[in-house]
């Protein structure tokens, strides 16, 4: 199998383990329910569960502990996704290809199902309790739930979207970029690696964390050039001669040219923090350098 095939059969894996665990029942609040199920089935790449399931497995994790912790964290990310495009914050019509929960259910709906899915997500990753064979996987899922807590929290996601909401429109230094970068999209990106990595047994997470931070980074500056160059092609204006809505991005502050080479020193970096793991590490490896190359 290549890599595209492969990376078709872990998503269509991971997609099959989030929708098990999706809020079944509708109850009085059947409205809500169907936003929260509308929003995490609106198609997205579903990169965190992958990297949580490819992680546990590469360090010899084996049977479903990991599964309700993919799907608390595609939660919680989608989650963020509901509330970040609510008119209060970037007003965003459209996600995933699809109008956004608000645009669709109304924005008290969106806002229930965004508090609705951070809940559930705990919940949801408090069953890998009821999985756990022993001691020894007990005290695993009890760590697993800790970084999920701070890698999304204020010491992680939330800390670097409200450093984001706090600045905005201010001329941001490049430390408060790289502050935000690290908390409010590689956090989670981290979070996933660390995750699978605790649950199949492993103690030392310090290069694992770094790995995630060097893709989750490399993710995002990825994001600005692109946000700059799909932009700019469909205007047909010269790709690097706006800035969108003048918000300071790793390519206003360093270059287009600078903000490639970023993404593939960081990227660079992963890669070599991941040879050092033991097991076949080529899905991972492919997995982070189409994400430096990726067009969309
Ligand atoms: C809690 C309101 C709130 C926000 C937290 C994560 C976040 C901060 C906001 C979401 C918007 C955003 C631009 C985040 C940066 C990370 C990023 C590029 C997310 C998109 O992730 P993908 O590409 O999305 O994995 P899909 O749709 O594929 O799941």
């Amino acid at each position: 199998m290549n890599f595209k095939e492969k990376l078709k059969e872990k998503t269509a894996c991971a997609e099959q383990v989030i929708v098990s665990f999706l809020p079944k029942e509708q109850g009085f609040a059947s409205h809500m329910a169907e936003a929260m199920n509308y929003s995490m089935q609106a198609g997205g790449k579903r990169l965190r569960p992958v990297f949580m399931a490819e992680m546990y497995s590469l360090l010899g994790g084996k049977g479903e502990l990991v599964c309700p912790f993919m799907a608390a964290m595609e939660m919680i990310h989608t989650h963020s996704l509901i509330h970040d495009d609510l008119p209060a914050l970037d007003n965003d019509e459209y996600r995933r290809g699809k109008k956004t929960t608000h645009v669709v259910f109304g924005e008290s709906a969106a806002i229930l199902a965004g508090d609705a899915l951070l809940n559930y997500a705990y919940e949801t990753a408090f069953q890998a309790f009821e999985l756990a064979k022993d001691e020894k996987e007990l005290r695993r899922v009890a760590e697993a739930l800790k970084l999920l807590g701070e890698k999304t929290g204020i010491r992680g996601m939330l800390g670097g979207q409200g450093a984001d909401v706090e600045n905005d429109g201010k001329p941001l230094e490049k430390d408060m970029l790289d502050y935000i970068y690290e908390n409010k999209t590689a956090a989670l990106i981290e979070a996933s690696l660390m995750i699978g990595a605790v649950l199949a047994g492993a103690e030392d997470l310090d290069k694992i964390e770094q790995m995630g931070s060097c893709v989750g980074i490399a993710f995002q500056i990825q994001d600005d050039i692109l946000d700059v160059t799909s932009n700019q092609e469909e205007l047909g204006k010269p790709v690097g001669s706006d800035d969108k809505n003048h918000k300071t991005t790793y390519v206003t502050l360093e270059g287009i040219e600078k903000a490639g080479e970023e993404v593939k020193r960081r990227t660079d970096l992963a890669v070599e923090l991941l040879e050092g793991l033991p097991g076949d590490k080529e899905f991972l490896r492919e997995l982070f350098l189409s994400l430096c190359t990726r067009r969309k």
